[in-house]
């Protein structure tokens, strides 16, 4: 499925390594797609949602699913 997260408090491209690098953690298959200036992190995984933004926050990052 495809999600879209709110990561606010990623601000330059090392955070973006970061988050990727979390996200490749449980899924080193989805397919990410993150937008820094906009803060947004866009995945498509067969994981749910919940996953990741436990992935996400393990670094962190207080990332938020985004309907
Ligand atoms: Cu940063």
């Amino acid at each position: 499925m495809k999600m879209e997260f709110a990561v606010q408090d990623m601000s330059c491209g090392g955070c973006a390594n970061a988050v990727a690098r979390a996200i490749a953690g449980p899924d080193p298959a989805a397919k990410v797609d993150i937008d820094v200036s906009a803060k947004i992190v866009k995945i498509t995984s067969t994981l749910p949602p919940a996953q990741f933004v436990a992935a996400i926050a393990a670094p962190g990052f207080h990332p938020s699913v985004r309907d």
